[in-house]
């Protein structure tokens, strides 16, 4: 069934020119984009996309991180596109989980720049298509 997810390619993955990267892999997994956009976060719209880390101690360091610089926003659409992307992602931490031929195992070292954000579940892809593309 065919699926819609929210990607980021967050500041670090634009200024280290993986923009590329990141789409060619997911075209060659078979998934198509719908929505994409570059731009600046505001702190209003990292403060909703990242609810859920509220008072966490990176919380601060996330938001001024994702706000401090263009990132590309996409809607990707395909057959379970939510798992797919978080398979090529890889794990949180590009080094201890993140195994290399993912996305972040491949080009990370620090949790904190891991490169790409993918929705983690049906709801989080509602709640976050919303906030980044609200006419979708
Ligand atoms: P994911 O991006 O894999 O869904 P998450 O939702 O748990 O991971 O966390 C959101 C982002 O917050 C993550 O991509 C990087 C940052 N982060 C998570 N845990 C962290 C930690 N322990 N230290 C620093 N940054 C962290
Ligand atoms: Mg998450």
């Amino acid at each position: 069934m065919s699926e819609r997810t929210l990607v980021l390619v967050k500041p670090d993955g634009v200024s280290r020119g993986l923009v590329g990267e990141v789409i060619a892999r997911i075209e060659r997994k078979g998934l198509k984009l719908a929505a994409l956009e570059l731009r600046t976060a505001d702190r209003a719209v990292a403060e909703e996309h990242y609810a859920e880390h509220a008072g966490k101690g990176f919380y601060n360091d996330l938001v001024e991180f994702i706000t401090g610089g263009p990132l590309v926003a996409m809607v990707v659409e395909g057959t379970r596109a939510i798992s797919a992307f978080r398979q090529l992602a890889g794990g949180t931490d590009p080094v201890e989980k993140a195994t290399p031929g993912t996305i972040r195992g491949d080009f990370g070292l620090e949790v904190q720049y891991n490169l790409v954000h993918g929705s983690d579940s049906p709801e989080s892809a509602d709640r976050e298509i919303k906030i980044w593309f609200p006419s979708l």
